[in-house]
């Protein structure tokens, strides 16, 4: 299985089941021996804004992880049994990885291999057969860096990593934001400061795997998620990872952009939404207090 998963993966590390904290705790883990850990590296690439179209965090803008993984691991690992974990399930992977010595748990909450930097994303394959242990000795660290901590602009990294400050975690949930959200927010989804500062991250490999790739759709047309049905949206869009929280989110986070950009083009389809009984209240309550301060930018003009 490792040798196949090597062929696969960008990197590969292999753990036995007892040396996860609590493992005979977790529900996944009963029956299993040893957990192989891969890593998937997308690109360090950044695509700005434009004016008819937004873009979310760059682990977005190839297609969605989650598929990519399972669909490798399904044909790397044909002839074996296995179980496949990827983000939806109550296992760190972090840690996990953390335990082969293939990465370190950096100052900016995530982990950073010697030759990815931390653009890249990570699953868990689970064996009921025990395998040789894959791991090594990891001996790097931030240092005494501190950039990701001064560069956040929530300051979510300020007393280690705090998870109700982050805007990565804000702009997925289903709620009002607060004043700082709707000031601070900058992408469709997620939030990329942390990892576009960090010197670990300024090597570019050459060769990603091909769907991971920045596709077209990275670019999502402000149109579209006005005008679009939602399954219409999906058709179009439905292949990204950003659209995990559905399109109403990305709307109300993309009203937070047309603010930064003083951009009142849309402020009649704004209106239109908030009319709308079909939008929920989370979305209508951000909405009208955006609505507002573009209409008052537009009328100072
Ligand atoms: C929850 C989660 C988040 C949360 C918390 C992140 C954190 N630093 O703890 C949020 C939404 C903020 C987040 C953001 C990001 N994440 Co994340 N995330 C996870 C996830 C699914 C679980 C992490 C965990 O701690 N689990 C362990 C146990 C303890 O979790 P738990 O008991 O269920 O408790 C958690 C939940 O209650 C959750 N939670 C609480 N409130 C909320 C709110 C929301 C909206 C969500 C989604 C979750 C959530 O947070 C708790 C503690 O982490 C992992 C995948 C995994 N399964 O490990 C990816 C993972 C850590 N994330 C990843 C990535 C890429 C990101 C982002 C870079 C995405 C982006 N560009 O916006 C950012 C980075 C933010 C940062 N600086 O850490 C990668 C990291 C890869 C790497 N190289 O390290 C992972 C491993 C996914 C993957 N399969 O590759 N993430
Ligand atoms: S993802 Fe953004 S908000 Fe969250 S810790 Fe990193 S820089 Fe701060
Ligand atoms: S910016 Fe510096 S402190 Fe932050 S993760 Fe990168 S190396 Fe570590």
């Amino acid at each position: 299985m490792y040798e196949k998963l090597s062929q696969t993966f960008d990197f590969v590390g292999v753990i036995d089941v007892e040396k996860y904290p609590n493992y005979y705790q977790f529900e996944q883990l009963k029956a299993i021996k040893s957990i192989f850990v891969v890593g998937l590296a997308y690109p360090n690439v950044f695509l700005s804004h434009q004016d008819d179209s937004f873009t979310a965090s760059m682990y977005t803008y190839g297609y969605d992880y989650h598929l990519v993984i399972k669909e490798l691991v399904e044909v790397a690992l044909k002839d074996f049994e296995y179980t496949v974990l990827v983000d939806n399930h109550p296992l760190d992977e972090r840690k996990c990885l953390e335990l082969t010595g293939l990465a370190y748990l950096a100052k900016n909450d995530l982990m950073i291999n010697r030759d990815y930097g931390s653009y890249f994303f990570i699953g868990l394959i689970l064996s009921k057969t025990r395998q040789q242990e894959v791991i090594i000795e990891n001996t790097d660290s931030c240092g005494s860096c501190r950039i990701c901590i001064d560069a956040c602009p929530v300051e979510a990294l300020t007393n280690g990593f705090q998870i109700d400050k982050c805007l990565s975690a804000k702009n997925q949930l289903k709620e009002p934001f607060d004043e700082q959200t709707i000031k601070k927010n900058y992408l469709l989804l997620g939030c990329d400061i942390c990892q576009r500062v960090c010197p670990k991250n300024k090597t570019m490999v050459k060769d990603y795997y091909q769907a991971l790739e920045a596709k077209p759709t990275a670019y999502v047309l402000i149109d579209d998620l006005f005008n679009l049905s939602n399954r219409n949206f999906y058709n179009k869009y439905g292949k990204h990872a950003y659209l995990w929280r559905g399109k109403t989110l990305l709307l109300r986070n993309a009203l937070t952009i047309l603010l930064r950009r003083k951009n009142f083009n849309y402020n009649e389809k704004i209106k239109e939404t908030i009319k709308n009984p079909n939008y929920p209240n989370w979305y209508k309550t951000d909405a009208l207090k955006i609505l507002k301060r573009l209409e008052d930018i537009k009328n100072k003009k």
